[in-house]
């Protein structure tokens, strides 16, 4: 056999060199083929790829490469979602642009990504940021602007009063600004917005049809899209001099708790909130507290739940003569329902919350079944359950659903202020998309602001905006807004004086059309709408689950937009998602509580206990919990040095072998070594076979028995891995590939007939196939060893025979003299004369014949061969 070790480090970058002149990856858009679309979830430019994205675009590589077998044209593109924050903070501690340091980045991940042997179609690539992406962007904001998606109005923000910045939720910790450690307050901003809540209901249905999603993340987006159906109740206002308003509007979900309510909350931003406020100083105050926290939904959930009396009250609507205080409350959101709500103690814990704190009386309506009304009480938890109505009067005995339908028609038939009292309506949690940011590193919002036409879209032929070069970032705040001359401009309507739009977009939009993109990426329009529509939607998209929300509504919400729009023709952008788990690593820490990079680690074993040392101290370390790698628990592993070290091919290998691609993979150092061994088994294995396969039959020809249980196992293997690729169950694949690898090294052993010969050669061919996809530089340099003047990468998939896949076969015992001296394997059903053939034509039947024939010979076919010798 060869001796030479297979050496990743001389082959990977031979491959991709050939791989890259021969330009093996670029899809052509006139291909005739059947078009599959794989993506995988464009990175940040942060700098460096972590161990996350080896296991992203490793199942992204072996799907691709594997259709691209299939016969498939794949599109396999991959860019960069260039803008964002990082970039500007960057710039101010680095005093870089935040452009060159983006680029520089895009330029070190580039050359990580090609060191894995990744299928990318490179000549697709895109990066956000570049004016000849984003222009487009600007383009189809304009049209949408003319179609009336999109839309500008007042909304609060956190602003930080120090900075005198606008800072996203994210940058809110603890209600206080990231950078400057000043409370946060709320500020009322005019902004854009697209109108993604119009699409809720329509967004929400359709998620029925994704059927290749995960069921989890369909989940989350019904829950983010939070449909309710319930009643707009009108409660009528108690004449008095505080207010000419005649009622409050509230929604509800639960109509048929109206019985147990003890109070009406309005939100602190009602329009009621505000006049009551005038001569009311404590609510003048409460108001005022209220928008000194953030907007984060987060800190208004976790805040106490508070409130003040307003001094009016409204009427019981179905209790004759009783009356219910009015308070403003901080637990009302104004921009849900109507900003108001009725609350009923007994049966909502925010409204007990309330009603102990402010002494308001708790009435159970609910009665849970089997309970006794008379002693049924709440205490510190009210009742949220199933049950039937109590204490309700002409309710009383109903299901929650009876009363509910009782209830609608019994408000839906009375007026209150001249109105219709009590109205079915169906309410989302969706919001609109603000996707306004004050920052520099975004892309331009293309409009202008003139005194006299108002705000007027930048016409297209002025298209991109283009973000100014010579910008500053000394003082806090949107560098755009502080450039001296960007944003002055005359009007293009009427040539007056008039200023830009100095807010860029939300970097979610960025990344809620680039998979359209890829599919044209030089066209002079945003896409080419029907070669847009042959390639989309993406048939596999995988990513991160941490993008299960907001990236993947916004970009289902922007595919509809662009449908509207006019540039793609459909609404659902990606057909199948996969969510990939995470790469953990062990945690280490020194005797100070420090945490240790596993690098300065080395460990010893003492019977089952594994203990670690610092390499270069030799202090002790502990050995901690394993942990998803992050650069805060030091326990990451840079993948330059796995794939420096082991190749390309052996990472990728484990981050397919070791657990099912849902869940978290744990990266351990036996492990990449394990799969650095399976790779140097495969090359010699490979050899060996060679040269089996090279001598000239020495032996009389076998039977061909055990050539065609070789055969079957091959066979069932490949359709095996077929199938599980497609089922993204890459780590059964590779299960089935060790299996195929040991049933070939022990054939080897045996060889005697050129059947088994050829079996083996059809073997190692098949085997060098099936692992193309996952380690596409090894099966290169096993192919080429196998005198192949094509490429692994242009090769079809291996052709399964159905004929070998029907279990077919009988072992039959072979006695001697009644007694046992081996076995065949043989096809079901193959006649008496077949079997004696082949039997005596066995070594092991040979010896003991010892040169006679067998007096008698009795053959039960399909099952027992009896020789009487
Ligand atoms: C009376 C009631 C009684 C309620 C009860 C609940 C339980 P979902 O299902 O999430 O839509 N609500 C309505 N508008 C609100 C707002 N702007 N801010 C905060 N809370 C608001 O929740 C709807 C319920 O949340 C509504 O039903 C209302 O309280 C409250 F036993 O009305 B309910
Ligand atoms: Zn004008």
């Amino acid at each position: 056999m060869s001796g030479e070790r297979y050496n990743p480090r001389e082959s990977e970058p031979k491959w991709q060199k050939i791989w890259d002149e021969r330009q093996s990856f670029v899809t052509s858009n006139d291909d005739p083929r059947e078009p599959y679309y794989v993506l995988e979830m464009f990175p940040y430019p942060s700098g460096r790829i972590h161990m996350g994205h080896v296991r992203n675009y490793s199942m992204g590589d072996v799907v691709a490469r594997y259709h691209r077998a299939r016969g498939k044209n794949v599109l396999h593109p991959m860019g960069w979602d260039a803008f964002g924050l990082p970039a500007e903070n960057a710039a101010i501690e680095r005093k870089t642009h935040p452009g060159a340091w983006t680029y520089s980045n895009i330029a070190a991940m580039k050359k990580q990504l090609q060191s894995m042997g990744l299928s990318i179609d490179w000549t697709r690539e895109i990066a956000t940021c570049s004016p000849d992406y984003y222009r487009h962007q600007q383009a189809m904001f304009i049209d949408m602007l003319k179609a009336g998606l999109v839309t500008r109005k007042s909304s609060k923000v956190n602003w930080d009063p120090v900075d005198m910045t606008v800072l996203a939720n994210e940058q809110v910790i603890d209600g206080k600004g990231w950078r400057s450690g000043a409370p946060v307050e709320q500020r009322e901003l005019t902004q854009w917005f697209f109108r993604i809540s119009d699409f809720a209901e329509d967004l929400l249905s359709a998620l029925d049809e994704l059927k290749d999603w995960p069921e989890k993340v369909r989940l989350m987006q019904r829950n983010w899209i939070g449909k309710s159906e319930g009643m707009r109740l009108l409660f009528e206002i108690v004449p008095s001099d505080k207010t000419d308003a005649g009622a409050v509007d509230v929604f509800t979900t639960r109509p048929d708790t109206i019985f147990g309510a003890s109070f009406l909350a309005l939100s602190p931003d009602h329009p009621l909130s505000a006049s009551l406020a005038a001569d009311n100083p404590e609510l003048t105050e409460f108001i005022a507290e209220f928008h000194r926290q953030g907007t984060a939904t987060e800190t208004l959930e976790k805040a106490e739940k508070k409130g003040v009396f307003t001094g009016i009250r409204v009427k019981h609507p179905v209790i004759e003569g009783e009356t219910l205080p009015v308070y403003v409350a901080n637990f009302v959101l104004m921009d849900y329902g109507t900003g108001a709500v009725f609350g009923c103690p007994a049966h909502d814990q925010r409204d007990l919350d309330f009603a102990r704190k402010y002494h308001l009386p708790v009435k159970p309506v609910v009665l849970p079944i089997d309970a006794d009304p008379a002693s049924f009480t709440i205490g510190d938890e009210a009742y949220v359950d199933a049950g039937n109505i109590f204490n309700s009067e002409f309710l009383d005995g109903l299901s929650i659903e009876a009363a509910k339908k009782k209830v609608a028609e019994h408000f839906g038939a009375r007026m209150v202020d001249g109105q219709v009292q009590g109205r079915i309506e169906v309410n989302y949690r969706l919001r609109d998309w603000g996707i306004s940011r004050q920052r520099y590193w975004g892309c331009p919002i293309p409009v202008v602001h003139c005194e006299v036409c108002g705000t007027i879209p930048v016409p297209k032929k002025d298209l991109p905006v283009v973000l100014p070069e010579d910008v500053s970032f000394d003082k806090p705040g949107n560098a755009l807004d502080h450039h001296p001359s960007w944003k002055h401009v005359s009007c293009p309507q009427c040539g007056a004086a008039a200023r830009r739009e100095t807010d860029t977009m939300d970097t979610f939009v960025d990344s809620s059309w680039y998979f359209a993109r890829f599919t044209a990426p030089d066209a002079e329009t945003p896409t080419i709408p029907s070669i847009a529509d042959r390639w989309l939607p993406v048939d596999q998209y995988i990513g991160g689950i941490e993008h299960a929300i907001l990236h993947l509504l916004y970009s289902r919400y922007f595919t509809r937009a662009m449908k509207a729009t006019g540039h793609v023709g459909l609404d659902e952008p990606f057909k199948g998602l996969f969510t990939q788990g995470m790469v953990t690593h062990e945690t280490y820490k020194s005797e100070k509580g420090e945490w240790v990079p596993p690098t300065e680690i080395v460990f010893e074993t003492d019977g089952e206990q594994r203990r670690a040392r610092h390499a270069q101290t030799g202090a002790p370390i502990s050995i901690g919990s394993v942990e998803k790698m992050s650069k805060s628990k030091k326990n990451v592993v840079d993948p330059d040095e796995i794939v420096g070290g082991y190749g390309a091919d052996t990472a990728r290998w484990f981050m397919l072998s070791d657990s099912p691609p849902e869940r978290d993979v744990q990266w351990t150092e036996s492990g990449v070594e394990g799969a650095s061994r399976f790779q140097q088994r495969v090359w010699r294995l490979v050899h060996d076979i060679l040269e089996i396969a090279e001598q000239s039959s020495k032996t009389v020809s076998s039977n061909g028995a055990d050539a065609l249980a070789l055969r079957k196992i091959v066979h069932r293997v490949v359709a095996g891995v077929g199938h599980d690729i497609e089922a993204l169950s890459f780590n059964r694949a590779v299960a089935r590939i060790y299996e195929l690898t040991n049933a070939l090294a022990k054939a080897k052993d045996g060889v005697a007939g050129a059947a088994l010969r050829e079996a083996l050669r059809e073997g190692i061919e098949y085997l060098i196939l099936l692992i193309n996809p996952m380690m596409p530089h090894l099966a290169e340099s096993c192919w080429e060893a196998m005198g192949k003047t094509t490429l692994a990468a242009d090769a079809d998939w291996p052709q399964v025979d159905p004929a070998l896949l029907v279990d077919d076969e009988v072992i039959l015992p072979i006695q001697i003299n009644g007694k046992r001296r081996g076995e065949i394997s043989v096809a079901k059903g193959t006649p008496a004369s077949e079997v004696e053939q082949l039997v005596l034509a066995m070594d092991a039947v040979q010896k003991a014949l010892d040169g006679k024939s067998p007096k008698k010979v009795v053959i039960v076919p399909d099952r027992i061969v009896n020789l009487v010798v």
